[in-house]
């Protein structure tokens, strides 16, 4: 193995680990579970507590770690994903000496394969030649993420130790409970941290027998009482070599690495360890999911995340707009985005309100998202719209359990409250639906005045 690899942990300096390590981003498949959120955008697109994007979360994690080569696989692109990133991004990990980049690698736009990814490990696959160069140029290990996670990590930490127990894969691995635990990759581990034994989201009996004394990761005796299940938490590094050996020659038809090259990997006899995370971490990638950890965000009490770390920022486009102006209304327990406009009489409670949004005045507004708008229009601009509604909420509507996503022109006096209660709902064509329970106005939609949903 290579030089560096051999090096002891504290040897491993924060410039070796710079030129050494590649970061890809897996930024989301077909399947979308965040669909609708993810109709009109890439999934890293997709709009986070009021100022942020997904991808701004493991960007800026790998900013916050010295790792500056980054790469974004996606389904598709999307002029929104672009844009963000090379006006966020380009001046802090592409300044003149230094030989960063974020860069979005599309399914479609590869030269190599006119298919859509076929999974996770497909999507490395098909940019293989790609990340190779990289290899030429001194890279050793691959930092492999997802799109869709919250959590605030120092992957240096985890390259070293991946360095240092010279392992071809290490996972990072996290004690979870039985509610949640089917939904991940389980582990068994022996004494050292190596992976003795994977099941990719088992069920049943199969759950059962991953069932393990969880203080082998250091938590302590209550913890691991309550969380009996060591998940993976779907991120990974992996050496250059041993992944092109696995994508390439062992397991050519392999797509997925959850399901197919984590476990073969551990079975053709390759060291996979684990790196146990400390700390809150979450998979957002279910409607569910996202709404919740975006509402946990505003309230004290709930929130769990917090974008104030001063030495581990989170980092987004600057977009130079002015702050946000309230008028006579009454605002609790609420993130406000940059750039927007709440005017009298109107209630908003537990919400996150997106950049740009405009609500209306004696508008009632409670645990929901509302993303705000990519620009603002114009009056001439708004007369092309059906019925001349503006972006924004009209006056004297209500809106609960709701997430309203961007540009989207909701009239006056509608009720967005889920009258009826039902759990399911697709109304796509009349610019909504409703999943888990939550409405979603789709992005671009218009709502009429008086509209009940
Ligand atoms: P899942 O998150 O269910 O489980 P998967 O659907 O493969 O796994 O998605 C992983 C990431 O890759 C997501 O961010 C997803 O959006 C993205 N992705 C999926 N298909 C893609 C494609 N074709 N192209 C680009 N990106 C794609 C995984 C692991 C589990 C682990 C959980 C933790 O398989 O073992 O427990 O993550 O969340
Ligand atoms: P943000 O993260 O700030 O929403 P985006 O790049 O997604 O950034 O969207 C803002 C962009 O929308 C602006 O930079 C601008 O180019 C574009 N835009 C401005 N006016 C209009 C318009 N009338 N119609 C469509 N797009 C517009």
């Amino acid at each position: 193995s290579s030089t560096s690899s051999a090096k002891p942990v504290s040897q491993l300096s924060n410039d070796e680990i710079n030129k050494t390590v590649l970061s890809i981003i897996l930024g989301g498949g077909a399947g979308s579970r965040l669909y609708p959120l993810t109709k009109k955008r890439a999934k890293p697109a997709v709009p986070l507590g009021a100022n942020y994007r997904l991808i701004d979360i493991p960007v800026s994690n790998c900013i916050n770690s010295n790792i500056t080569k980054i790469y974004t696989l996606t389904q598709f692109n999307s002029a929104s994903l672009n844009r963000h990133l090379s006006q966020a991004y380009n001046s802090s990990v592409g300044g003149y000496n230094t030989r960063g980049f974020v860069e979005v690698l599309a399914a479609s736009q590869s030269t190599q394969n006119k298919n859509w990814f076929q999974g996770t490990a497909d999507a490395v696959r098909q940019y293989m030649w790609l990340f190779e160069e990289a290899v030429r140029d001194g890279v050793e290990d691959f930092l492999i993420l997802s799109g869709d996670h919250l959590y605030r990590m120092d992957y240096r930490d985890f390259v070293r130790k991946h360095r240092e127990t010279g392992a071809a894969i290490t996972i990072a691995a996290l004690p979870c409970d039985e509610k949640v635990a089917s939904a991940f990759g389980l582990m068994k581990i022996d004494g050292t941290g190596k992976v003795v034994e994977f099941a990719e989201k088992p069920k049943g009996e199969a759950l059962q027998k991953m069932r393990v004394d969880t203080t082998v990761l250091g938590v302590s005796p209550e913890i691991a009482q309550a969380k009996p299940f060591i998940a993976s938490m779907g991120i990974y590094v992996m050496q250059a070599k041993a992944l092109k050996d696995l994508l390439l020659n062992r397991m050519p038809e392999a797509n997925d690495f959850g399901n197919e090259i984590i476990p073969g990997a551990k079975d053709a006899g390759m060291k996979v360890q684990t790196f146990a995370f400390e700390g809150y971490w979450e998979d957002i990638g279910t409607v569910d999911a996202f709404y919740n950890a975006n509402l946990a965000l505003a309230n004290p009490a709930t929130a769990q995340f917090s974008f104030y770390d001063k030495d581990a920022p989170i980092y987004t486009m600057s977009r130079f707009l002015p702050p946000s102006k309230i008028l006579d209304a009454q605002v609790g327990h609420s993130i406000i985005g940059d750039g927007c406009v709440i005017k009298a009489g109107s209630k908003i409670s537990n919400c996150i309100i997106g950049i740009r949004s405009l609500i209306g005045s004696g508008c009632t507004v409670e645990d929901s998202m509302i993303m705000g708008a990519d620009y603002y229009e114009t009056l001439e601009e708004c007369e092309f719209v059906p019925g001349c509604l503006p972006m924004g909420v009209g006056d004297g509507s209500v809106i609960r359990r709701a997430i309203v996503d961007k540009n989207a022109r909701i009239g006056e006096n509608c009720q967005i409250i889920n009258k009826e209660g039902v759990r399911e709902a697709n109304r796509e064509a009349n610019g909504w639906v409703i999943k888990d329970g939550i409405i979603v106005v789709i992005k671009d939609s218009v709502i009429p005045s008086g509209t009940i949903i």
